[in-house]
């Protein structure tokens, strides 16, 4: 995929000003080239800052102020050579730097090519990879500490625990293949039951797990709907934080869609407010009913709020009987007296007041709950990734089809060739062999620099 011979240089710290930025150069010519740069008289040592001046050196002209840091392979990020060079944070001075690597030999790196040759070196495996953009893209703390958990291998240490497993059950059915006329058994049909039982509830809890997981990394859309005036707008901004959307008491004040990223107990969540659903008086607001209705229907969830301080409509328990994704049902305005007769009260309604903010705590929570069945993350998902998640679904149904086969009497070789798909499943995982479209697909997500 990359050519990894060679020695690569990148700046390191997002583009734009800052107090410092950092440029990185990886391989075996690192040190040398980095000598060039700072005519430096004796080489840098490991593990230390080194003061010095960035040169030109066809010219002789100083570049920049620079602290130089020298990793030594294999105990660096990509486990090659790696010096870091600390400058200050322009754009046109880090360019300068990475410009003259490259006129001393070094080649410009690809987006993530710091962290493949890492991978390539048995640093880091694909998981902890596949952490490293998580990290790195993370916009709320629980995001962060889930891909933290899978940097540390939390995911790899649980998946090898399981293939260990798979492993040594094979190896004991095995044995006994190999010793027919004996009719001796390493292992009896009972045990290998009870086993592949536990791996299959082992797994089906990582998936369980995995669900969850995956709202956490991947966030979801939740969209505010109901009537003109019911007070959509007023819970969006509630929510968001900020008077982001205009609220009036004139129905029919919000007529496009309105898109914020919330954090909501360490979900990312975007938060979509749409206009009333009503026959529309005009076109511009009969496009914007158009909208609403359209981003209903890709939203993970709808929060349909229903004014508390007016009696419920037909057409609110039409609309509630309508929506087929999850819905929460948001009883608006509860600082105001109720109107609702106590029949229809849904006993589902999360009773909120974006004036005083009464109820918004619950209605977070009830959203968490909605998205993940989960409240607390004191103990967040090891599985976030839909990459793995479909793996260990594949090595959870060829154990389900050897309980299956055991049951129904099948030979040990039947249940064997089962156990090798499940184990080929979870070492894809960890992806020692991964074919090279898939770590494209993966270190291409990486930004220049990482
Ligand atoms: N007392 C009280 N009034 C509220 C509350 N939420 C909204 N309102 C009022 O209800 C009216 C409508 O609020 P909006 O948030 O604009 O309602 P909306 O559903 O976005 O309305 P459209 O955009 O027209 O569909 C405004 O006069 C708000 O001040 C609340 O919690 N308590
Ligand atoms: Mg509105």
């Amino acid at each position: 995929m990359f050519s990894t011979d060679d020695t690569i240089v990148a700046i390191a710290t997002p583009p734009g000003r800052g107090g410092i930025g950092v440029v990185r150069i990886s391989g075996g010519d690192a040190t040398r080239i980095a000598a060039v740069l700072l005519q430096l008289d004796t080489p840098l040592t490991p593990r230390h800052a080194t003061f010095g001046l960035a040169h030109d050196p066809s010219t002789g002209a100083p570049i920049d102020q620079v602290v130089a840091t020298w990793f030594v392979a294999p105990h660096s990020y990509t486990g090659e050579d790696v010096v870091e060079l600390s400058g200050h944070g322009s754009p046109m001075l880090l360019a300068a730097i990475v410009r003259t690597a490259v006129a001393c030999g070094a080649r410009p790196a690809e987006p993530g090519e710091f962290t493949f040759r890492a991978y390539l070196h048995g640093r880091i495996d694909l998981p902890q990879a596949e952490a490293v953009v998580d990290l790195v893209e993370a916009v709320t703390p629980l995001q962060a500490r889930a891909a933290m958990d899978q940097l540390n291998g939390t995911l790899t240490t649980a998946i090898s625990q399981i293939d260990a497993g798979l492993f040594d059950l094979s190896a004991r059915l095995e044995a006994s293949l190999d010793f027919p006329e004996e009719g001796f058994h390493f292992v009896t049909r009972d045990e290998t039951a009870a086993e592949l039982q536990r791996w299959r509830e082992t797994l089906d809890r990582l998936i369980r797990d995995g669900a969850a997981g995956r709202v956490i990394r991947e966030g979801r859309l939740i969209v505010i709907a109901g009537r003109p005036n019911a007070g959509k707008s007023s819970l969006f901004n509630a929510l968001v934080g900020a008077a982001r959307a205009i609220v009036t008491e004139i129905p029919g004040t919000t007529r496009d869609l309105l898109t914020e990223r919330v954090d909501i107990n360490g979900l990312a969540l975007t938060l979509v407010d749409t206009a009333g659903l009503r026959e529309a008086r005009d076109e511009i607001e009969a496009e914007g009913v158009r909208r609403a209705e359209d981003a209903r229907r890709v939203a993970a969830l709808t929060l349909l709020v229903i004014d508390g301080s007016s009696p419920i409509e037909a057409d609110d328990v039409a609309r509630l009987n309508s929506i087929d994704t999850p819905v929460i049902v948001v009883r608006s305005k509860c600082d105001l007296p109720s109107r609702w007769d106590r029949a229809t009260e849904s006993e589902r309604a999360v009773s909120v007041s974006a004036l005083t903010g009464a109820g918004l705590d619950e209605l977070r929570r009830r959203i968490v709950q909605t998205l993940t069945r989960r409240e607390d993350w004191s103990d967040p998902p090891a599985l976030t990734n839909v990459r793995h998640l479909r793996l260990v679904e594949h090595a959870r149904d060829a154990i389900a089809r050897a309980i299956e086969a055991l049951a129904a009497g099948s030979t040990e070789e039947l249940i064997l060739t089962d156990l090798v798909r499940a184990r080929s499943a979870l070492e894809e995982i960890a992806g020692r062999r991964a074919p090279d479209d898939l770590l494209h697909h993966i270190f291409t997500r990486f930004c220049i620099g990482k």
